[in-house]
């Protein structure tokens, strides 16, 4: 396994499931608990209350692709807060997601309250599947979003990400790195990236969109790799230019080492597994991190850091 570190949280391996996949309910909280090869868990983003989401079918999976519509199925902030049997050992995430400013201050607030977290929070400024759409699409929105949040919050203690939704000319990245510098809001990483809004496909035994809320649109997961792979190179150059110590987790269309090793030579610190844990389970933690040691030992390298691109 390869350590690493995010913010000040250490994990014993680096590859950590995306929110939303396999961390609904404890059943399958637990399990990723308990896998070994799984370095974090991270929760499902949550509202301040439990919240049913949008209606079936919503989810549509193939060995290579997804597309959700799911709206923020969760059981509420104080179930991932006070429900868990978290071993110890494990670090955990916790996913805010909310459907306002209001909803993710008051989240964020019970957190800061409970004293029960000592893990990192992961907050999702990018959802694509609600009707009032993440704060992250928008520079100037995720600025007011962030100064909101500040001047309600204060400054959070936890380890402070945020999961931003995919990003694809240079002035978008410069203006999103520009907010995030300039944030009164200490934050110590970004995940990129959420799945790309708005994918539809068709079920052509029915002549029906393959999910049914929204029109059938919902975000694209899976075959991403080389759109997350651009989202985590460009903020790393632009972090490491100027000087920002801020981590980048990889996240989007990961299913083999190979990718995972993609990721890390991106300049990612930690990879997320979306739609591939949804199709195979846990065990896929222990198959990536094995076929990514295959990888590392093939080129003589013993740990995430000498592994380096060249320009
Ligand atoms: O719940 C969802 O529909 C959802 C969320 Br919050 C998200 O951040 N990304 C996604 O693909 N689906």
């Amino acid at each position: 396994m390869y350590s690493t570190s995010i913010g000040n949280l250490y994990f014993e391996n680096f590859i950590f499931n995306a929110s939303g996949v396999w961390c609904t309910n404890n059943r399958q909280l637990s399990q990723l608990a308990e896998t070994k090869h799984c370095g974090a868990v991270i929760t499902k983003s949550c509202t301040l209350l439990p919240h049913i989401g949008n209606a079936y079918p919503k989810y549509h999976f193939t060995d290579s692709y997804s597309i959700n519509s799911n709206g923020l199925e969760n059981q509420g902030i104080d179930y991932y807060l006070y429900n868990q049997p978290y071993p110890p050992h494990k670090s955990i995430f916790i996913s805010v997601g909310g459907h306002s400013n209001d909803e993710r201050c008051d989240i964020l607030k019970k957190i800061m309250a409970s004293k029960e977290h000592p893990g990192g929070i992961e907050l999702n400024m990018s959802c694509p599947n609600l009707g009032d759409i993440g704060p992250a699409y928008d520079p100037q929105t995720l600025e007011r979003s962030l100064e909101y949040i500040y001047q309600q919050c204060g400054e959070i203690k936890n380890t402070l990400g945020l999961k931003l939704p995919p990003y694809y000319f240079q002035e978008q990245f410069l203006a999103i790195a520009d907010v995030i510098d300039k944030a009164k809001l200490r934050i110590d990483f970004i995940t990129c990236v959420n799945s790309v809004p708005n994918a539809i496909d068709f079920d052509i035994d029915n002549d029906i969109p393959v999910i049914s809320p929204n029109g059938g649109y919902g975000g694209l997961g899976g075959n991403i790799l080389p759109i997350g792979l651009a989202n985590v190179k460009s903020f790393v150059d632009i972090f490491r230019k100027r000087g920002l110590n801020i981590d980048v987790i990889g996240c989007g269309g990961v299913q083999s080492g190979e990718d995972v090793y993609k990721y890390i030579l991106a300049g990612a610190k930690a990879v997320q597994v979306g739609t591939h844990l949804w199709v195979g389970g846990p065990s896929v933690f222990e198959e990536l991190t094995k076929e990514f040691a295959l990888i590392m030992s093939r080129k003589g390298h013993t740990a995430l850091h000498n592994v380096v691109v060249k320009n």
